[in-house]
């Protein structure tokens, strides 16, 4: 049994590296290995996960009783925003198929299973008017599933399926948004909080609130420099509210965590200039530090950076009021501190100069940065992607610095396959090895506080925009054949065998870097 930020886990310890045993020598973990060990091992309590979302992987979009979402009504009413012009409508069939779900997860051997709950499977309308039992069930029977297999559930409350009833009153513009989330919250926790004991409340805001402004996400209001900034505001006021919700009503009974998953590339200088090094300084604030700050920082509220800019550019663009709205006194106080633990998704790396670039107004001209990739870094199948370990480091180390080095949970990093890579996915491979062994320097080097890592994905499935062209699972899943079979791809043993030693296996440890 080990204690962590996240509660207790039953971790599976194994032994030391047998030449220590028989010095007699008793193990506490790091302490007793030579440092070239060390640094490829895992933390004692160290936890392992892998994560899936609702809309991507369970289907059943129209069965017993759910409603309507964001993406069902975009993905139907506006295929040519899918590439493949396909759909979530059936996905991984996990709705179905969670029994054998839950039986690959334990064979892969993970401590938890990050998975999220789709708002209008439990609620149709979006209000807590009607509740659908149906839905309250399906995800009794997941948790149940995944308990009974010594998994524990780490719930996402909202992975960017809004009931589109609630979108139809404008969505996360509007303020009233946050008495909707805290309802369907309350019944999350009262339903579900006798067995989930770690919450996350919202999936990258910074990429759903892109829905609002220039993004292909749902619901696709393309509204920059404006929309986004109003989603923003809901969305912190939201989380703060459900945060102090458990905290008053739920945390002495259940005794669970809850937390916020934000999602950042590291921004490296292009060129050791000054302007070029401020320019990935904003890169942060305004992707990570416009949520984060808010949350986690010693004084609350954006930051002064992002403040001062939106209010110039606001200024000269001839607006009477800063496009990002204030928090008052208040609502600083009523946002700080609402965290048990920091969610992060890390997958790459850009470079950042100085420059503004896209529409008038827009966030990317607030942030006055330029992004883009070295050719030479390892491609993935997708062209977002690049693999850049060392970037995975830096960030760890910007975030403890900056927030006063709080938990951080790894709740996604991932990788896509190339074409044709099928189940010799030694690419992704390459990408798990090299990122944990980034971040067990970040851990031992940098004394960063990371207490767990969760692979992004479980089984491939709906990437979005993106349809079923890129795959990010450890399992494959045939979509074309209706029982939807799942086969681990080699990456699935080799993180298996990850979580069972608790080491980088030797025979990745030394991979060349571009
Ligand atoms: C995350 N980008 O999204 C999401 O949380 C997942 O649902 C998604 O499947 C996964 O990452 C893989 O993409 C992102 O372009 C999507 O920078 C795109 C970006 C970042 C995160």
């Amino acid at each position: 049994m080990v204690t962590s930020a996240l509660g207790t886990y039953n971790v599976r310890l194994y032994g030391p590296p047998a030449m220590l045993t028989r010095q007699g020598l008793p193990y506490s973990g790091k302490y007793f290995l030579k440092d070239s060990e060390k640094n490829f091992t895992f933390p004692v309590g160290f936890l392992f996960g892998t994560a899936s979302s609702s809309y991507q992987i369970e289907g059943a979009w129209n069965e017993d009783g759910k409603g309507v979402n964001i993406w069902d009504e975009l993905v139907h009413k506006h295929p040519e925003y899918v590439v493949d012009r396909s759909s979530g409508d059936v996905a991984c069939d996990s709705y179905h198929r969670y029994r054998q779900d839950a039986q690959l997860l334990k064979n892969l051997g993970v401590h938890f299973y990050r998975f999220s709950i789709s708002w209008s499977r439990i609620l149709p309308t979006g209000h807590v008017n009607v509740v659908n039992q149906a839905g309250i069930q399906y995800y009794n029977n997941l948790i149940n599933e995944l308990l009974a297999n010594g998994i524990k559930p780490l719930v996402t409350i909202y992975h960017w399926d809004l009931p589109q009833p609630l979108q139809d009153l404008g969505g996360w513009a509007n303020p009233v948004m946050a008495d909707y989330f805290e309802d369907y919250a309350y019944l999350l926790f009262s339903n579900f909080g006798d067995r989930v004991k770690a919450w996350i409340t919202f999936n990258e805001p910074d990429s759903f609130t892109g829905g609002y402004g220039t993004s292909g996400y749902a619901p696709t209001f393309h509204a920059p420099g404006i929309g986004e900034y109003l989603a923003t505001r809901t969305v912190l006021l939201s989380h703060a509210r459900v945060y102090h919700l458990y905290q008053a009503y739920f945390q002495k009974l259940q005794r669970g965590k809850l937390g916020i998953t934000l999602n950042i590339h590291w921004c490296e200088p292009l060129t050791n200039s000054t302007e070029d090094i401020k320019a990935c300084e904003r890169y942060q604030q305004f992707k990570l530090g416009l949520f984060a700050h808010p949350i986690f920082s010693y004084e609350g509220d954006y930051p002064e950076i992002v403040k001062l800019r939106v209010g110039q550019k606001s200024k000269e663009e001839g607006f009477r009021n800063s496009r990002l709205p204030p928090f008052s006194l208040k609502e600083i106080d009523y946002i700080k501190g609402t965290w048990d633990f920091f969610g992060l998704n890390h997958y790459t790396t850009v470079y950042g100069t100085s420059g503004e670039e896209g529409p008038i107004p827009s966030i990317s001209r607030d942030a006055g940065v330029i992004t883009s990739q070295d050719p030479a870094w390892y491609s993935t199948g997708s062209p977002w992607l690049k693999v850049v370990p060392w970037g995975f480091r830096k960030q760890l180390k910007w975030i403890a610095q900056e927030y006063n080095n709080p938990p951080v949970l790894i709740t996604e990093s991932g990788y896509s396959d190339l074409p044709n890579e099928g189940l010799n996915d030694v690419g992704r491979v390459y990408y798990y090895t090299s990122y944990m062994t980034e971040m067990l320097k970040a851990i031992y080097e940098d004394g960063c506080n990371v207490i767990g890592f969760c692979a992004w994905s479980f089984l491939d499935n709906f990437e979005w925009n993106s349809g079923y062209t890129e795959k990010f699972g450890l399992y494959s899943v045939d979509f074309s054949d209706p029982s939807r079979p799942r086969v681990p791809k080699k990456s699935a043993h080799v993180y298996s065998e990850i979580i069972r030693s608790r080491q980088i296996p030797m025979r990745y440890r030394f991979w060349r870097e571009k």
